[in-house]
């Protein structure tokens, strides 16, 4: 299999190369394309080296599968030429997330929506994904209503530059910046830009791509994002309203028994999900499992995962492994 990571020199590129190399994806040749001021560079893959190309080389040497990662508009340039040479695209940004001729695929979730002709396939946002991991099993038993999340998300969403300005404060070192504010000791309840109705992009890519992924327009969400100084991982307090009532020890067994969690929920002896612990692992955590007294047929726990693993490249390497198995690649 002849796979093209685009984006392959950023923080989630770097994480794509990773991913594939643990998990073993049958890669007989690796195409790192970059910008053309990264070409000619060199990137390691499963001990080996591999030299950056430019995007049109990449078309000319024929990939099964390019999986993007470099932003909305080399997505919105690229990914139609490389379909339209055969090659399937599973394209990290948001640039297709929203069309409706695209799929937009959480595997766990809605894998069984893909089909043979589907040759860009949209990885939703990192925030999206660990949200509907949980809500899909506990949607299917109680059917959901209503979702109030609040993200607090990590530095390592932004990119590299963000990673950077967050060392650079912690050493009192003057550097590039990548938020309007100082990350280190403050939480900047801004991600994205703001929208004219005042929500962030964010916070309605996690209202938009809840109800696209899970088939449902049923399901509500309303959501605040928040950038805080960790790097671990996004962590998410949600509160879901169900149409019938539930079981706690039900709704942790359903949990545990779904695929791609862990329920993470002992406070009796200080054990609940948290970006340290998350971090650089596949699973998304499930924690602080508690019944919301102030109303009915209400639940309310913390989500854990690390945005660039499951939230980004974990997500579209799994999407690549689901096309192989079906030899649609
Ligand atoms: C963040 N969720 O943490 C964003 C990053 O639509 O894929 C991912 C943006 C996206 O800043």
């Amino acid at each position: 299999m002849k796979v093209a990571v685009v984006g392959a020199t950023g923080l989630v590129g770097s994480k794509m190369l990773q991913v594939l190399a643990e998990r073993n994806f049958p890669v007989t040749e690796l195409i790192p394309v970059a910008s053309e001021k990264s070409v000619g560079k060199e990137v390691t893959f499963k001990g080996k080296q591999f030299k950056v190309v430019n995007a049109d080389t990449a078309i000319s040497m024929k990939p099964n599968v390019a999986i993007f990662s470099a932003g909305g508009g080399t997505s919105l340039e690229w990914a139609p030429k490389f379909a339209a040479a055969g090659i399937t695209v599973i394209d990290n940004s948001s640039a297709w997330r929203m069309d409706p001729t695209k799929k937009l695929v959480v595997p766990e979730v809605n894998a069984h929506a893909l089909t043979p002709e589907d040759k860009i396939i949209a990885n939703p946002n990192c925030s999206t994904i660990q949200m509907v991991l949980v809500l899909e099993p506990l949607h299917k038993k109680y059917g959901i209503q209503r979702v109030v999340v609040s993200t607090y998300q990590s530095v390592t969403g932004t990119g590299v530059k963000a990673v950077d300005q967050l060392m650079n404060e912690r050493k009192g070192v003057e550097g590039p910046k990548a938020y309007a504010h100082e990350i280190d000791l403050n939480v900047i309840p801004q991600i994205d830009v703001f929208l004219d109705n005042g929500y962030t992009k964010e916070e309605m890519k996690m209202v938009k791509e809840t109800v696209k992924i899970m088939g449902d327009e049923n399901v509500k969400v309303t959501a605040t994002t928040v950038r805080i100084p960790v790097m671990g991982g996004h962590s998410e307090s949600v509160n879901i309203q169900f149409a019938k009532d539930f079981d706690l020890a039900e709704v942790r067994s359903l949990l545990a028994a779904a695929p791609g969690l862990v329920v993470t929920d002992d406070p009796a002896n200080a054990v609940y999900p948290m970006p340290k612990d998350a971090h650089d692992k596949d699973e998304v955590f499930v924690g602080r499992i508690r019944r919301d007294e102030s109303q009915a047929n209400t639940l309310n726990l913390w989500i854990v995962a690390d945005n660039l693993r499951k939230g980004a490249a974990t997500n579209a390497v799994q999407i690549a492994e689901y096309l192989n198995e079906k030899n649609w690649l």
